[in-house]
């Protein structure tokens, strides 16, 4: 399986950096078809699948589909390593696919694994038990493809832009980072120092709990109407935390997505109207 890990991820890092609609960090997505928007996915297989049977890709060629966070959570080897790096490699094949209509942005997760820091998750240390999991199953072949997971994840555009005002990222900085936050990092690619605190893409993928004057001071810098982000968990599978601001969770029985026309023009409200619950997907 290693060879073939190393192949794909390296496709799809080529692909990220020549991406159709990539505009140095972001996807700028035309104002016709569709947008999925989905949430955190933590290892989550069966809600990959309602996300993929959704979008129907095949049937729908302007429907473009955006996921997060898909490292680090569901399914375990026998020694309790994690194997989320499998449903990252079929997310990517899935992107190499639909290489214009299929995006992986870049999640705090993947900054954890970039600069090989530990990250936990309910409780428990993600990054190493995902290292142990891939020794075993990679042996020798295991520094390879871990750096070639590195170098794709690292190739991930930091956020999603649409004609409509609508943004989706993992997350926006916290409020004490969003004066000096250098919104620059969004006009060109990732460097490895950029995922590492204090710095912009770490910033960007790691803040929590934003006030209302945040949201409003960087909806103004960015241009944006509407911010839907990861990161926080909702177990009702999505919040509306602020005005212009929806919280997505894809990564338990209660996940949803959201799906929008991006020729069309939204409120909040309008948009909170096209939450989708994953269990309502065959
Ligand atoms: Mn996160």
């Amino acid at each position: 399986m290693a060879p073939e890990m190393i192949d794909l991820c390296k496709k799809a890092a080529v692909l990220n950096y020549s991406a159709k609609y990539r505009r140095g960090n972001i996807i700028h997505l035309p104002d016709a078809g569709k947008l999925i928007v989905t949430g955190d996915l933590h290892g989550h297989r069966r809600n990959f699948e309602k996300i993929v049977t959704f979008a129907d890709l095949p049937n729908n060629p302007q429907t473009h589909v955006v996921f997060q966070e898909i490292l680090h959570g569901g399914p375990e080897d026998g020694s309790g390593g994690c194997l989320s790096f499998k449903l990252l490699v079929d997310a990517v094949r899935y992107q190499l696919r639909f290489p214009s209509q299929v995006y992986l942005i870049l999640g705090n997760h993947d900054t954890a694994v970039i600069s090989d820091i530990d990250v936990s998750r309910l409780g428990r240390e993600m990054n190493q038990a995902m290292k142990s999991a891939m020794k075993r199953q990679f042996a020798d072949d295991y520094e390879s493809a871990y750096l070639a997971l590195k170098q794709y994840l690292l190739s991930e555009p930091l956020a999603v832009k649409c004609p409509n005002k609508i943004w989706m990222s993992h997350s926006l900085p916290a409020d004490c980072h969003v004066d000096k936050f250098d919104i620059g990092v969004f006009k060109r690619q990732s460097r490895i120092s950029d995922v590492v605190r204090p710095n912009p893409a770490y910033l960007l993928t790691w803040g929590r709990r934003h006030s209302k004057e945040a949201l409003a001071k960087l909806a103004r810098l960015l241009d944006v109407d509407i911010f839907i982000l990861g990161h926080q968990p909702q177990e009702t599978g999505w919040a509306r935390p602020a005005e212009n601001l929806i919280i997505l969770a894809s990564d338990h029985n209660h996940g949803c997505l959201i799906s929008f026309d991006l020729a069309q023009s939204y409120t909040t409200d309008e948009l909170t109207d096209c939450i989708v619950p994953l269990a309502s997907i065959g």
